[in-house]
């Protein structure tokens, strides 16, 4: 492998650890907090989980290490959609356990959970893991979607581990991979495997977060990534002063990305999807509410600027929600085949027509045709309209056409109004790690390996106190149960985490909702750079501005 100037620099990096786990493996003890219960339905789940539910919480601390010395074999998963840090938690990780004792074995399942099933592993030594230290991506073992849910998946899981004498299994994952994380621990304790599992908080996307977890690891990463490309693109709209640009920004279903951007380059207008859907607003008020700013800032000569569209925030519109149920509705069974053999787009949308509700019917005719046909184009194994893959900054801005002219031919709108449209998410998933995010996660997996030692299963690695220097962090773990409540899922109540969106009341939120207006019509860009690894620690080890403001 050839190797850039900055991935030979960052490979001298040393991450560091909170202070409690800095004086070495046989300085770290256990300190017991209280005992737990789930955040909601607690006798729902207490009964889910007869082994692993009601458990303490725990911090670690300086002090004797009273751990049973025993040969550790732990394996380890990435799982999901890659997030920057993924390697420093598998390094953390690795570390650890051979600092314990060098004759323990980091076994890597590739490909993600399905790497388990299938026995499909790498076992990590030195030479292979060195090369992926505070390096973005997940090509250490690679990643995958596989849940890992049912019975007859955790026996396999189960004889794999036997096989090979594991005696832990780390998950790094969202909140789905988690909660399944929890589900195996229940079932690895229930049949004595002697098998513990731990979890690790991970996802861009930061919607796992809780009073516990205070943030995902890779948002800081990512969010910095696009609010750099934000900023570089603010700065060209304010040089030429003649685009303006829509930018969708990954996130899935929850706003955090979105508005961690706005506040790191307080655009001219940044959509929060959580909003959207507490105000219930329509398409046509959101391209009112957009056009208002551009109207504004043409009216003072400033035909340019940036708006931020969330990638979720079509699911956040009432009225698309039910126009997109009744589409899966529409297309179900036998209807896919004769829709598609339909000659023209002519017949389908007279097919499309005739099989909607009048309002839905209303909704779907404001569309751009563009979109209009993305909605049976793409579609999911089930047949469902694949909400993400909607280009919804494309849509916004055609919305925003329209209402402007409606607004030129009533003589209150005189400007000009050029788009220009981007989509960023992959471009920040595999980024190098920062500071923050090489810290954070190495200290998730050094942490991890500290619970298996201890014997903790069904627990989360968890480190908080991040918006302090990375000394004054706690590092201890949580169980999983503690964050979970019953919601239902295809048709059966279930236990699972529950995934955090964007908190209205929150400060990030009220934040920006205190000078969401004056970045409306003036030009307050700011622009925050490139991520820096090397220079003074004000600019290198800066946290996100959501976490900031929550811990201010
Ligand atoms: P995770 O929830 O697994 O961390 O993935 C998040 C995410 O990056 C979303 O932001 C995005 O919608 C999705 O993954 C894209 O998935 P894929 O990589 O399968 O295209």
């Amino acid at each position: 492998m050839k190797l850039s100037p900055l991935q030979t620099a960052r490979y001298q990096y040393t991450p560091k650890l909170p202070g409690m786990l800095r004086n070495g493996i046989s300085e770290i003890c256990v300190k017991n907090g209280n005992a737990t219960e789930s955040v909601a339905d607690q006798e729902k789940i207490a009964a889910q989980f007869p082994n692993t539910y009601g458990k303490n919480e725990i911090t670690f601390q300086k002090g004797k290490n009273t751990s049973e010395a025993k040969k550790q074999v732990v394996g380890v998963i990435l799982s999901g959609g890659q997030a920057p840090g993924g390697h420093n938690v598998v390094c953390g990780l690795y570390d650890a356990l051979k600092a314990t004792n060098p004759d323990n074995v980091l076994y890597g399942f590739k490909g993600g959970p399905s790497g388990l099933l299938e026995d499909d592993y790498r076992i990590l030594d030195d030479d292979y893991v060195n090369q992926f230290r505070n390096t973005g991506g997940f090509d250490i073992i690679g990643s995958g979607r596989t849940k890992l849910e049912t019975e007859e998946q955790f026996a396999v899981a189960a004889e794999v581990c036997k096989k090979h004498g594991i005696t832990a299994i780390v998950i790094i994952g969202g909140d789905d991979s988690n909660t399944n994380a929890a589900v195996l621990a229940e079932y690895m304790a229930a049949h004595n495997t002697g098998v513990q599992v731990i979890g690790c908080p991970k996802t861009i996307d930061g919607d796992l977060k809780n009073e516990d977890i205070e943030c995902s690891f890779g948002f800081d990463t990512a969010t910095k990534t696009y609010s750099e490309i934000i900023g570089n693109i603010e700065r060209d709209a304010n040089s030429a002063k003649k685009y303006w640009h829509f930018i969708k920004v990954m996130g899935r279903s929850a706003s955090h990305v979105a508005l961690e951007c706005a506040l790191q380059t307080q655009p001219n207008i940044c959509l929060i999807g959580e909003e959207v859907a507490a105000k219930k607003m329509s398409l046509a008020q959101i391209a009112d509410y957009i056009a208002d700013s551009v109207a504004e800032r043409a009216a003072k000569g400033m035909n340019f600027g940036v708006a931020i569209i969330p990638e979720g925030i079509v699911e956040f519109v009432p009225e698309f929600s039910v126009l997109i149920a009744e589409i899966n509705e529409l297309l179900a069974g036998e209807n896919t085949a004769k829709f598609n053999a339909l000659p023209t787009w002519k017949d389908k949308y007279a097919f499309i027509e005739a099989g909607l509700t009048k309002e839905s019917m209303a909704v779907f005719a404001i569309l751009p045709e563009n979109i209009q046909q993305q909605l049976f184009l793409e579609r999911d194994p089930h047949g469902n309209v694949q909400v993400s893959l909607i280009e919804s900054e494309k849509l916004f801005s055609a919305l925003v056409k329209d209402n402007l002219a409606a607004r030129k031919a009533a003589g209150t709108y005189n400007g000009k109004f050029s788009t220009l449209h981007h989509f960023l998410g992959y471009e920040g998933r595999c980024a190098f790690p920062s500071n923050f995010d090489a810290d954070y996660c190495y200290s998730l997996g050094y942490n991890a390996f500290m619970l298996i030692q201890y014997g903790y299963t069904g627990y989360l690695s968890k480190v908080s106190n991040l918006s302090k220097p990375a000394d004054e962090w706690v590092a201890g773990g949580m169980p999983i149960t503690k964050m979970m409540n019953m919601e239902r899922r295809n048709g059966q109540d279930k236990p699972v985490i529950r995934k955090a969106l964007v908190e209205l009341d929150g400060k990030p939120f009220q934040y920006f909702a205190e000078h969401r207006a004056e970045w409306a019509v003036e030009t307050c860009f700011t622009y925050p750079g490139a991520i820096q690894y090397f220079g003074p620690a004000e600019v290198c080890d800066l946290t996100t501005r959501t976490l900031a403001l929550e811990k201010a």
